[in-house]
């Protein structure tokens, strides 16, 4: 291991290379360099391809510049930085988020032009980074982005998966599943970091080291080593103003042929080892908000956590003595519980490695981390069967008895906590066949817990973290979620950014809470003429691709009513799919009416286990196959599914939106982020009180949103009183046809029982309320026909969500996270 260097792009004292030029001329010709020497293609011969390495390269080396700078500084200047540690990072594409941080689009579009390379058709085939699964992930982007954006040190720390997030494609109707390969073709932005590599251990034994006159130590002696390799990826802040890293660990052997067993001619045999460390590093489990129990999950979990760890140590060593004073100088944010045995990990590196007594590691440990949880769902909550943790990481395991003996200890001397309160606070449960419970070690080891909205962390405190609360009442706060306003409106939406320059200044690009100057506008007619313009091109730009990715006509006059995000039954596509099938319905038994028309644009992928996810998605296709070739409803409403979402598509469908579903079973939701990116398009929300849709609506007013259904209360009201859909089902005639359309195959002829589990389960059950919801929901829907018919009215409340969205920027959420949790940033 060096230790004198962080990267080998620090610039240790070698000359700098001269400030570069940033004119369309040096530009074409710095592109046309790469393409001759790094392509090896003249400009008659490249093909798009080869243009979209040729720019990407000098992109990069501009990011270097200030890269090397960057790290420099934040090294030298000894200012507490911050480490992200998550097991996703949903980045998608990079090119065109450098150009536009670093203020190169127009000239870079010029250059291109030069040579009749027309720049949006080549950003257009950078593969997704897709290494996320969906909110969680795509938080952690936002947040890199920010704290570039917002001058913090902050470092990301997670795993380069060679397969990310799955592909979905959609066959008869029915999901399937490809394996994704971003890596095909290399990947430019990321910088292999050979010197730096960690060894990971699994299993094996702990013993006891009794020395004479000396405490007793613990040593792990761990039956298998894998290596950590990093590899870096530059994260530019708008304007370049810092470029912070994203460190991804990749899983290697420690001996790549087991040379031995190759030279006798073992071929196989000597792979072995190679292959099983290289597993760790191969995919991203694609459960969302459900935790995938297997073993190998766990050894990613503890590989990624190590690896950053030990790395953390390592360059804070590099500036002091010991690690004292470890958390005066980094801050480690756990996001969710993927991470949490960071906790037990870096208690076993400060006794067994560093030789810190147990009193004071566990002060440097608690004041170090910080958590945040992003999901109550009981079914996403993290446990580990203790059999499994003790066998694969029995250090660690002894750790987390030790530290467990502790919380117990307190919580029984200074609160008096009796048996059921201890069990409840335990990080060990002792119900279910014996587990470890990540939420509590994360918890306990962490000096900030934090909730990603007001009402999410309420329930925190009720639900999930009852007891705890009542232990450390100081401990959990909030942090509200936001999105990056670069890539989600500034990138996404040109044509919005423009005429919002245009309108009121330059000065929301570096402040976004400016935005508001906008909000008078929404009485100026001309300029809401202007607004509805740039959100009717957006929705022909979707309208185009419909039409040719899926060979379906939609009329861009119609209201695009959009819900896009993970198939998930708390998410309720199902209830958005029943509403369609009321309205075709009432349509069809009623062509006289005035009817308003509507597009119903879905898209989102379910896990590949999850049974009932995938029905939704086989529903939502077979609903659009009968609506869309009726003639009966022709241009009234259309139901399209859109195959494959991710963040490329999401940045072209949330501009193109009008209205927004946020239609979650109220106290399910933690907070959405979706939510965020399309009201600050323009779109209307139809929502429920839930996640951050109940802080929009404080700050869109009431006016300008559209809240339907029970409260988070409600709901858990009815489910203690085990409520059932059946009564509400009776009652509501529009509600039950649909239904029995549904279970009598009338959408899937080919198969009529297709749905009848679907459908039973909301007679019986209703665990997700979304026959309780329905009625409110129709009627909303209706209000918001007749809105629509009002164009002044709709459009103004679109403008007063465009300018009142500002405080949802993922900014303000990252400078409250610095000022109360990391204590780090410009403003500490
Ligand atoms: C999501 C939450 O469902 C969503 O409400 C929130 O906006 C987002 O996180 C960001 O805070 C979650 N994603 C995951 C993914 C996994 C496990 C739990 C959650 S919660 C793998």
């Amino acid at each position: 291991m060096t230790n004198e260097v962080d990267s080998a792009l620090d610039g240790t004292g070698a000359p700098t290379p001269a400030p570069r030029k940033n004119d369309p001329e040096t530009l074409a010709r710095q592109i046309v360099e790469k393409l001759t020497y790094s392509v090896g293609k003249t400009p008659a011969e490249a093909r798009r391809y080869d243009w979209l390495e040729a720019t990407t390269l000098v992109i990069r080396d501009r990011i270097i510049d200030q890269w090397m700078e960057s790290s420099q500084r934040a090294k030298t200047s000894g200012e507490k930085r911050v480490c992200y540690l998550s097991m996703e990072f949903l980045i998608g594409r990079l090119l065109r988020d450098a150009i536009n941080n670093l203020n190169l689009t127009e000239p870079i579009r010029e250059a291109l032009s030069r040579y009749g390379v027309d720049l949006d058709l080549v950003e257009l085939l950078e593969p997704d980074a897709a290494l996320g699964n969906g909110g969680l992930g795509r938080l952690a982007a936002c947040f890199m982005e920010s704290m570039a954006s917002t001058d913090i040190p902050g470092f990301g720390y997670g795993i380069r998966y060679v397969h990310g997030f799955f592909r979905q494609e959609i066959a008869d109707g029915a999901q399937v599943e490809l394996p994704e390969t971003w890596l095909a073709h290399g990947n430019p932005w990321e910088f292999e970091r050979r010197e730096l590599a960690y060894e990971i251990g699994f299993g094996g034994k702990v013993t006891t080291i009794q020395e004479p006159g000396r405490p007793a130590r613990q040593v792990w002696r761990p039956a298998e080593r894998v290596l950590a390799v990093a590899y870096d990826t530059p994260i530019v802040g708008w304007r370049g103003r810092r470029v912070n890293t994203l460190r991804l660990w990749s899983a290697q052997p420690l001996d790549p042929i087991l040379l031995d067993a190759f030279n006798s001619g073992d071929h196989i045999g000597a792979l072995v080892e190679s292959n099983k460390a290289e597993a760790i590093t191969r995919i991203l489990y694609p459960a969302d908000s459900h935790q995938a129990g297997q073993e190998l999950r766990l050894r990613q979990e503890y590989f990624f956590s190590s690896a950053s760890l030990q790395d953390i140590i390592r360059r804070h060593l590099h500036a002091n003595e010991n690690l004292s004073n470890l958390a005066d100088k980094f801050s480690i944010q756990l996001n969710d519980t993927h991470p949490a045995v960071s906790v037990a990990e870096l208690m076993r590196l400060l006794i067994d490695v560093h030789g810190h007594e147990w009193a004071e590691a566990w002060e440097i440990t608690r004041n170090t981390f910080s958590y945040t949880n992003h999901t109550l769902l009981p079914e996403a909550l993290e446990h580990w069967p203790i059999h499994l943790f003790e066998r694969l990481l029995p250090r660690q395991m002894q750790i987390i008895y030790a530290i467990n003996a502790g919380v117990i200890r307190e919580a029984a001397q200074e609160k008096g906590f009796d048996d059921s309160k201890i069990a409840a606070i335990s990080l060990i449960d002792e119900g279910n066949g014996r587990r470890v419970r990540m939420g509590q070690l994360a918890f306990v080891g962490s000096h900030a817990v934090n909730g990603v909205s007001a009402l999410h962390t309420e329930l925190m405190k009720e639900t999930v973290f009852h007891h705890l609360h009542l232990l450390y009442p100081d401990r959990i706060e909030n942090k509200t979620n936001g999105v990056t306003p670069r890539r989600w409106l500034m990138q996404a939406n040109p044509g919005l950014t423009d005429l919002v320059t245009d309108a009121i200044g330059p000065a929301f690009l570096d402040d976004i809470e400016k935005i508001a100057d906008l909000d008078p506008l929404a009485d100026d007619a001309a300029f809401r003429e202007r607004f509805a313009a740039v959100k009717r091109r957006n929705k022909e730009q979707l309208a185009n691709l419909i039409g040719e990715r899926m060979a379906t006509q939609v009329d861009p006059g119609a209201i695009f009513d959009i819900q896009v995000k993970r198939i998930h039954e708390y998410k309720r596509q199902f209830l958005n799919i029943i509403e369609a099938i009321a309205l075709y319905d009432q349509i069809r038994s009623h062509p006289e009416r005035d009817w308003t028309p509507r597009v119903k644009i879905f898209a989102g992928k379910a896990a590949p286990s999850y049974a009932q996810a995938k029905q939704i998605i086989h529903l939502a296709n077979d609903v659009a196959r009968t609506i869309n070739s009726d003639p009966a409803v022709r241009d009234l409403l259309k139901v399209v599914f859109i195959p494959n979402y991710n963040v490329s598509l999401a940045e072209i469908i949330m501009p193109a939106a009008d209205l927004s579903e946020q239609i979650s079973t109220a106290g399910l939701e933690a907070s959405g982020t979706g939510n965020m990116k399309f009201a600050m398009n323009g779109a209307l929300t139809i929502g429920t009180l839930d996640g951050a849709n109940v802080e929009m609506l404080e700050h869109v007013g009431e006016d300008n949103i559209f809240i339907f259904g029970l409260t988070a209360e409600e709901v858990a009201q009815r489910r203690r009183e085990a409520h059932s859909g059946r009564s509400i089902i009776a009652e509501l005639p529009l509600l039950r046809e649909a239904l029995d359309a549904i279970s009598s195959g009338v959408f899937s002829p080919e198969d009529p029982a297709r749905y009848h589990d679907l459908v039973s389960n909301l007679y019986n059950n209703d665990w997700w309320m979304t026959c309780a919801d329905f009625q409110a929901y129709w009627d909303t829907q209706r209000r918001l026909d007749a809105l629509w018919q009002d164009q002044d009215e709709w459009q103004a409340k679109a403008v007063h969500n465009t300018a009142r969205m500002g405080w949802f920027s993922s900014d303000r959420s990252i400078r409250e996270y610095a000022r109360d949790i990391w204590k780090a940033g410009p403003d500490a």
